[in-house]
C-alpha cells in the first residue's frame, strides 16, 4: 500500500501487544471472576490514584456514566453552568439529572470557559459549575474555584480529555469538588470503554460506589437509585496494560505534535492554541483554527477526505444547535463558541502516526491541494 492508498483517521486506540493482554487476562479463566469490583479493578484503581495524583478516586464503565452519577451525588438542584463546545455527553449528563443547563461562552485562546462571563449567568438557582478542559487545556481552576466558593457552588469538571495533565505539579483532578476522566479507546489512555471520577470529599465514596451499582447497600437493602456503571475485569485489564505504556505514547504524541506546530504556525490564517507556562499537558488532540486562511474549515476537511485523511470537527454543531436541544436553547447566543464550531478542526493525533504522515497532512493543507 503506498501512503496516498492508506486511510488516515483522526485517531487510532493504543493497545499493548497480544500477548500482554492474553498473559494479563489468564487468570480470570481460574477465577471466573469478570466484574463486580474484582482484583484487576482495585489495581487499576490504586495505580490510576498515582498516576493522576489525586487522593481519591472510583472507576466506571464509561466516562458519561461516571459524570452523571458524579451529579447525582452532589445532589445538585436547578442550573448548571457549562459550555456547549464539547461532546453530547457533558449537557446530557445534566439533563439527565433533571438540572438546567446554563450555557456560558468559551475563551477564544483556548476554548475553555470565559471566567469574565460565569458570574453574570449565576441565579439563586445556581447550584454547580460544569467546565470542560477541552482537548486537555486547563480550565482557569483558580478563578473558577474563587467564583465557587463566593456564591457557595459545587465544580465538577469534564476532565475527560486531560488524562494525566498537571497544573505546577497538582493533578488536574485535585481541582474541584470532583472530575470526569474518559478511558474511552479514542483517549490517551483506554480501558476500551471506561471513566473515573476523582473527587476531593473522602465521604462521596462510599455513595458514588452505591450508585455505580444499582443503589444496593447491603444483602437484602437497596437505598438510593443508581444504575450499573461497574467497569469490568476486561476492561480493567486492559488499562493495566495501557498504562505501562502511557509514558511512552504521550512522548510520541509530543513528537507529533512539535511537528504539526513547526510546520503550521506563522501561516496567515491559521491559529494553534499555545502551550501555557507550568502546564504538564498530555497532547491528547490537536486542533487547528482556520480564520481567514486560503480555505474554509469545511474546505481543509474535505481536501483531506479527498486524500483519505479523515481529521474531525470536535466540535461542531455546538451541543446547543443539536436536534434535541435546539429549540430549548434557540436564545442562548454565544459568539466565540460559534465561532470556534465553525472553525475549529483536529488534526488526526495517535502514538503510531509517523513524522512522514504529519508532514503529508501539512502538505496538503498549506499547497491547498
Ligand atoms: N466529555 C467529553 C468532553 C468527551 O469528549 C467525551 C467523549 C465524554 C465526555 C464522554 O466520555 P465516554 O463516555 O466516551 O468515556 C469519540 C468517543 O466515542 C468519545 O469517547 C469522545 N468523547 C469523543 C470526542 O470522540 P466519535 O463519535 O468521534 O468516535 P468514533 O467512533 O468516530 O472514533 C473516532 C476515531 O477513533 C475513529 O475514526 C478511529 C478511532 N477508534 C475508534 C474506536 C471506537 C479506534 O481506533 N478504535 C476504536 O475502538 O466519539
Amino acid at each position: 500500500m503506498t501512503p496516498e492508498e492508506k486511510e488516515i483517521l483522526v485517531t487510532r486506540a493504543s493497545m499493548p501487544s497480544y500477548e500482554e493482554f492474553i498473559e494479563e487476562i489468564k487468570p480470570i479463566w481460574e477465577t471466573a471472576w469478570m466484574t463486580n469490583m474484582g482484583e484487576f479493578h482495585d489495581k487499576l484503581k490504586d495505580e490510576l490514584k498515582d498516576y493522576l495524583n489525586v487522593q481519591n478516586l472510583l472507576l466506571f464503565v464509561n466516562g458519561h456514566m461516571a459524570l452523571e452519577m458524579a451529579l447525582q451525588a452532589m445532589n445538585l438542584t436547578g442550573e448548571v453552568i457549562t459550555t456547549p463546545f464539547s461532546f453530547a455527553s457533558t449537557t446530557h449528563a445534566i439533563i439527565r439529572n433533571n438540572l438546567t443547563p446554563v450555557f456560558c461562552d468559551i475563551r477564544e485562546d483556548d476554548y475553555t470557559i470565559d471566567v469574565d462571563k460565569i458570574e453574570s449567568l449565576i441565579t439563586d438557582k445556581t447550584s454547580a459549575i460544569l467546565p470542560v478542559h477541552v482537548y486537555g487545556n486547563v480550565c482557569d481552576v483558580e478563578k473558577i474555584q474563587q467564583i465557587a466558593k463566593k456564591h457557595n457552588l459545587k465544580v465538577i469538571y469534564d476532565a475527560a480529555h486531560a488524562f494525566g495533565v498537571e497544573v505546577n505539579g497538582k493533578g488536574i483532578g485535585t481541582y474541584g469538588d470532583a472530575s470526569m476522566f474518559s478511558f474511552h479507546a479514542t483517549k490517551v489512555f483506554n480501558t476500551i470503554e471506561g471513566g473515573a471520577i476523582a473527587f476531593h470529599d473522602p465521604s462521596l465514596e462510599v455513595l458514588l460506589n452505591y450508585l455505580k451499582n444499582f443503589g444496593i447497600t447491603g444483602k437484602e437493602s437497596v437505598e438510593y437509585i443508581g444504575g450499573n456503571a461497574k467497569m469490568n475485569e476486561f476492561q480493567a485489564a486492559m488499562g493495566i496494560c495501557n498504562l505501562r505504556h502511557v509514558g511512552d505514547n504521550i512522548e510520541l504524541r509530543r513528537q507529533i505534535t512539535e511537528r504539526y506546530r513547526e510546520r503550521l504556525s506563522g501561516i496567515s490564517g491559521i491559529r494553534l492554541i499555545p502551550p501555557k507556562e507550568g502546564i504538564k499537558q498530555n497532547y491528547a488532540y490537536f486542533p487547528v483554527v482556520f480564520d481567514g486562511f486560503s480555505q474554509t474549515r469545511d474546505e481543509v476537511y474535505e481536501l483531506l477526505a479527498s486524500h483519505r485523511i479523515f481529521a474531525r470537527k470536535y466540535f461542531y454543531p455546538l451541543i446547543t444547535d443539536f436536534e434535541c436541544y435546539r429549540e430549548r436553547f434557540a436564545d442562548v447566543c454565544l459568539p466565540v463558541a460559534k465561532k470556534a464550531a465553525n472553525n475549529v478542526l483536529t488534526l488526526p493525533l495517535y502514538a503510531q502516526l509517523s513524522l512522514e504522515e504529519v508532514d503529508r497532512i501539512c502538505d496538503i493543507i498549506i499547497s491547498g491541494k
